[in-house]
């Protein structure tokens, strides 16, 4: 890669890590493995922290708050990954208006992406954008993305610590589960606590999560209620969010995380390289050829993918 791009990148000049995630955003492998063969032997410091949760539920509001209190001795990197992008364009803009008192402070960095027209999936840009930052030696990178389906998923794998953003209205412990939130918080937060519930759903999340078996090396997730209005909880939001960075120290857990995200690179690299090299003119035409015959008469996939397997 360009020397002046990796001297900007590993100084954290902030308009070099701005072009190499533009890079990185166009999907264009040759730029890929560029920028990672020049910075990649320098990630592994930072603190990777994924926020989720439903639309609305405070997770920029959150952000914000966390950037005040801890920017002045932090390097912070905030990452917000819009998955629906028609959906929440404007929230984008409701949280370009929010932070943009930290635009000019050289600690903070703050970037919204897309996942549309990612190739290979919305993970695979997340981690190497992420290694970017780390790189570039952010204490602190903040994951922010909204809660829907298989996106969380991306971002546990990405994070070292996942925090789940509820509301008083986000309904019982059961409803909950259905959306699988159980499985992948380490933190929840229960914000808007300033409204009428919140202590409510805290104590039913409790009480669930004390019914799950403890052990000593696995993190037992913490409930924390947040008022950003009122300015509430956020000492033992810090507090709990870097409990969990010496819990993971002490036990191996960033070597597991860095290991689990290593691997499904490896793995997603190798799917969409293969992918990309086996898509040829031929396939196509094979393919469309297909298309053309009335649906009664068509080949089922599984044949069909055979057959272009093997053509
Ligand atoms: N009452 C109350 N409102 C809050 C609180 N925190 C955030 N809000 C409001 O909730 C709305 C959504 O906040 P955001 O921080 O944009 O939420 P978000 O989860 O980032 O939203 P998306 O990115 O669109 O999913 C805003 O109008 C905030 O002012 C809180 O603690 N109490
Ligand atoms: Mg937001």
């Amino acid at each position: 890669m360009n020397h002046n791009l990796t001297e900007g990148i590993l100084s954290q000049n902030h308009q070099s890590i701005a072009k190499a995630i533009s890079l990185i955003e166009n999907s264009n492998d040759s730029d890929i493995e560029s920028i990672l063969s020049s910075i990649y032997n320098k990630t592994g410091q930072s603190y990777r922290i994924g926020i989720t949760g439903p639309p609305g539920a405070g997770k920029s509001s959150i952000t914000n708050e966390l950037i005040n209190l801890l920017s002045d001795d932090k390097s912070i990197a905030i990452l917000s990954v819009d998955p629906t992008s028609p959906f929440t364009g404007g929230a984008i803009l409701g949280d370009r208006i929010r932070m943009i008192e930290h635009y000019n402070n050289p600690n903070i960095f703050i970037r919204s992406i897309g996942s549309r027209g990612s190739k290979g999936g919305l993970s695979k840009n997340i981690n190497i954008i992420a290694d970017v930052l780390d790189a570039a030696d952010f204490d602190i990178i903040i994951l922010e993305t909204v809660g829907v389906g298989q996106v969380e998923l991306d971002i546990v794998e990405s994070a070292d610590t996942t925090i789940v953003v509820l509301v008083p209205e986000s309904g019982d412990d059961i409803q909950i589960l259905k959306a699988g939130m159980m499985e992948i918080a380490d933190i929840f937060i229960i914000n808007k606590s300033d409204r009428e519930g919140a202590e409510k759903i805290a104590v039913s999340l409790n009480n669930f999560l004390s019914t799950i078996q403890h052990e000593d090396h696995i993190w037992s997730p913490e409930v924390i209620q947040t008022s950003v209005y009122n300015k509430t909880g956020f000492n033992k939001l810090i507090k709990t969010i870097f409990d969990r960075y010496k819990f993971l120290d002490i036990n191996g857990g960033r070597e597991a995380k860095h290991r689990d995200r290593y691997i499904s690179q490896v793995h997603d690299l190798i799917s969409s390289y293969l992918t990309n090299a086996f898509w040829n003119d031929n396939k196509e035409e094979v393919l469309n050829k297909e298309l053309d015959i009335e649906i009664k008469n068509r080949k089922n996939p599984v044949a069909l993918a055979k057959k272009i397997i093997n053509e």
